[in-house]
């Protein structure tokens, strides 16, 4: 809501329409002949080089696939090969002007795509520069292989790095592109600009407009080019990354050089089918794919339909909207028409078309034709092309025996060490900064008023008597988030922060208060409602280089962004073989008082996905430590943050919290308060309950209770918890996610089995009830409360003279209530 802009009624309510532009369709009409001006003879060589690679390659792959060997040599291949048999010009002029700084994201079916942009990446590089990407990438381990014995020019040198490497990825070599850990659908290989393909269907379309946003933010070169299929067009994270793409804020809001549009492509590679599903026709209802554009913004995206069966169609619009891009007029939207001949896998008996049809698309074969169009036009010659067609095998089938040599192309050796898989799931960096650079602001710290503010405030929550301060007084929780957040800014040229209501609003919960006056618009804005795309986006955008908080107002949000937290922020890491890093630290508000679906509390969801870090600070001191912590590090981090508690002052850090940088290493529980009798394992704002409880024990019934502060779930060190029970004996544990199937079951096990001689009962868990969350009004019958935990240790733990419980914590009541689903 930018108050600059003001919404005219007078206008607004005026009589009007909507006028659409044509949307051109396979326009491209130019012979060869006509084109010999823009292309010389060895450029239109190339291009029938690199087709006819890619379909060499994936004929290998088929061949593997279905009869389990290529030219007389036999070899099993488990896993999965998508093919794009016959989508081949579509990569290649895709690829054809674009170098390694423009990064292509695509699917699961992208072999042809890594190849056309790995081969076009080494045409428009020199010899130096290819040199080094191949010497420094995994210290040698392909160059070594592929070098020995090369005696030719480093370009030709290159081609065997890119065709091995992929073919060595496919098949799970520890010397593929990414160690073997991605495989044939997310093979990718970054110093060419080959940004991951992704086996979720759509994946890429908002991962993508991260990628295009860090280019814009960090006045990097090059283009983007999202590859997605026709059938994910019917994707959330598609149109979600579409409408992120197109907000007018970038053109309305923007300012100096930032003002203009994103540098993508979205770029549908349109074969007309999902699996088996026909997009034009069943599935969708668009009719063609370029009809999209229209209703999306006022440049209806640029939008075009391109003829992907003929190289040279595809070349002519990417140099007219790579035009548009420059101009800051993108994003733009192709509808590039393909066809596959091979079936969606090699299994596939093709029962959704007919012969009639993959016959009649033959006939249009990019490859075959093209050849001919060479030949009639006096560019080369039948022997010439031979000789081509000779060096293609003689490449593919030499790079396939190598890597299919297990002394020269070993898996990864699990049985040497069986955790090497859990060395890369994360990656465990220190970094003040991204990049090094003067990070952009509007103000001095000194100048902001929200820091004015916190200056005036109390950083330790008593005075000298031990009375409270009054709650404006105290430094709250969120004034811990927010010193850590403008401190990075300051600090990482490359921060952005976005999400919804984070820029004029100050965040949903007053936690950014005071960035909108120390930033610009291309370092702290709003997003659209679209929680899938803000953290797909904010994916792209540290898998490029950059640090990046985005924000789900409320957990039960999170939801929406499923796909993104759960297959895409905690994975690409280790299916990169850690060559990506992905600093984002997701900042997730976890609700109460709005009922069912704002008040759950999905930490244990979180945390039970191998690749995230996840904490749930509670107090000011902790949260500013932690955050820190989260914006100094290289791994995606959930940032749980608690509704109950963002005014909460520090009650524990007697010296009050710390105005400069400090930091709490993530994975350390904290003992808040000591006690000999019974320890108490909080997750979360559920830290204040225990207190209250341990108050009761102590005053009521002598019983000292030590209360650790989990603070962090993922990772997460037992070791002071074990220690507290080696004396306690006993433990209970409470947090506010429902208790079925909680982190606080997984924590419970863990240490029962590790304290195992030291407890005198089995541990016990507190979580919320199996049920929708109430209203407020009847939160605390739905919440963990003090007398929750006093009754659940009467009754499993240690009796407690003359206590009566409420609650039923009972073996019959636990066993009923399962038997109910509660
Ligand atoms: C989210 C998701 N849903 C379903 C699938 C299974 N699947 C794999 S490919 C595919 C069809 C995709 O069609 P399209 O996007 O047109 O790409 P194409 O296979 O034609 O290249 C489906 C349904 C998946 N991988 N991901
Ligand atoms: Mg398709």
């Amino acid at each position: 809501m930018p108050k600059s802009q003001f919404i005219d009624p007078d206008k607004i309510r005026q009589k009007g329409e909507i006028v659409f532009q044509p949307i051109p369709v396979n326009q491209y009409s130019k012979s060869l002949s006509e084109e010999r001006e823009n292309f010389s003879d060895e450029d239109l060589v190339r291009i029938y080089h690199d087709m006819l690679l890619i379909r060499e390659f994936e004929t290998m792959l088929n061949l593997i696939k279905t009869t389990g060997e290529y030219r007389g040599i036999a070899y099993n291949h488990p896993g999965p090969a998508h093919l794009s048999i016959g989508q081949e010009a579509a990569a290649v002029g895709m690829a054809y002007n674009l170098g390694s700084d423009d990064y292509i994201f695509g699917s699961h079916r992208s072999h042809g795509e890594i190849l056309a942009k790995g081969l076009s990446a080494i045409h428009w590089s020199d010899d130096k520069s290819l040199g080094k990407i191949m010497k420094s990438y995994f210290d040698r381990a392909i160059y070594d292989i592929v070098a020995k014995d090369h005696d030719s020019s480093v370009k030709e040198l290159a081609k065997k790095f890119l065709v091995y490497g992929t073919l060595a990825e496919i098949f799970a070599r520890e010397t593929g592109f990414n160690k073997g850990l991605g495989g044939s659908m997310h093979a990718f290989f970054t110093p060419f600009g080959v940004y991951p393909n992704n086996a979720i269907v759509g994946g890429s379309g908002d991962i993508s407009v991260g990628a295009a946003l860090f280019k814009k933010v960090n006045r990097k070169k090059g283009i983007v080019v999202a590859n997605i299929g026709d059938a994910s067009m019917a994707c959330g994270p598609v149109w979600e990354g579409i409408a992120f793409a197109t907000m007018d804020q970038f053109t309305e809001l923007w300012e100096g050089d930032m003002k203009g549009g994103l540098p993508l492509i979205i770029n549908i590679m349109n074969n007309h089918y999902g699996m088996g599903g026909q997009t034009s026709g069943e599935t969708m209802g668009y009719g063609m794919a370029a009809r999209i554009g229209a209703g999306v913004n006022r440049d209806q995206m640029h939008a075009e339909r391109i003829d992907g069966m003929n190289p040279l169609a595809v070349i002519d619009a990417y140099k007219r909207k790579i035009k548009v891009l420059e101009e800051k007029r993108g994003p733009v939207l192709l509808d590039t028409v393909t066809y596959r001949y091979s079936g969606h896998s090699p299994s596939d008996a093709s029962s959704y078309r007919s012969k009639e049809e993959m016959e009649a698309w033959q006939k249009h074969d990019c490859i075959y034709n093209f050849r001919r169009e060479l030949i009639d036009n006096n560019i080369t010659d039948e022997d010439s092309l031979r000789l081509i067609d000779g060096e293609v095998n003689d490449l593919v089938l030499d790079m396939f025996k190598m890597v299919i040599d297990d002394d020269i192309s070993p898996r990864m050796d699990l049985d040497k060490d069986t955790d090497l898989i859990g060395e890369v799931i994360f990656s465990d960096g220190s970094v003040n900064a991204m990049e090094q650079g003067e990070p952009e602001v509007l103000i001095s710290l000194k100048d902001n008023p929200r820091v004015q503010q916190i200056a005036r405030k109390e950083r330790y929550a008593f005075d000298s008597d031990g009375k409270p301060y009054s709650k404006m007084k105290q430094y709250q929780l969120r004034d811990g988030i927010f010193e850590a957040v403008i401190d990075r800014f300051y600090k990482d040229p490359t921060l952005i922060a976005f999400g919804e209501e984070n820029r004029d609003w100050g965040g949903a919960f007053a936690v950014y208060r005071g960035l909108t006056e120390a930033l610009p618009y291309n370092r702290l804005f709003n997003s659209p409602i679209s929680e899938g795309a803000i953290v797909g986006a904010a994916i792209g955008y540290a898998m490029c280089g950059g640090r990046v908080i985005p924000e789900i107002m409320y957990c039960d949000f999170l939801g929406r962004s499923g796909d993104e937290v759960f297959n895409q922020l905690p994975k690409w890491q280790a299916m990169s073989g850690n060559i990506i890093k992905m600093p984002v630290v997701l900042r997730v508000s976890v609700g109460s008082k709005y009922g069912a679906q704002h008040s759950q509390d999905w930490t244990s969801i979180v945390a039970h996905i191998p690749g995230l870090k996840v904490v749930f600070p509670a107090t000011p001191y902790d949260a500013k430590g932690m955050m820190n912590a989260a914006l100094q590090g290289t791994d995606p981090v959930v940032f749980f943050e608690s509704q109950r508690i963002y005014d909460i002052g520090e009650q524990f850090h007697k010296e009050g919290v710390p105005e400069g940088y400090y930091e709490i290493p993530l994975g350390e529980p904290d003992i808040k308060r000591e006690g000999s009798d019974i320890t108490i394992l909080t997750i979360g704002a559920t830290l204040y309950r225990a207190l209250e409880a341990a108050d009761i024990l102590q005053d009521k019934y002598s019983i000292g209770a030590e209360i650790i502060d989990a603070r962090s779930l993922v990772p997460f060190n037992y070791e002071p918890v074990l220690e507290s029970v080696k004396k306690t004996g006993r433990i209970l544990l409470t947090g506010d996610a429902s208790e079925r199937g909680s982190f606080m079951n997984d924590m419970a096990r863990n240490i029962t089995g590790l304290a195992f001689d030291h407890l005198d009962a089995p541990a016990v868990v507190v979580g919320s009830r199996n049920w929708i969350t109430p209203a407020y009004e009847l939160e605390d019958y739905f919440f963990p409360q003090p007398d929750w935990i006093i009754d659940a240790i009467h009754t499993r733990i240690l009796p407690l003279e003359g206590h009566a419980v409420k609650n039923d914590f009972s073996d019959k009541g636990k066993i009923e209530r399962a038997k109910r689903g509660i």
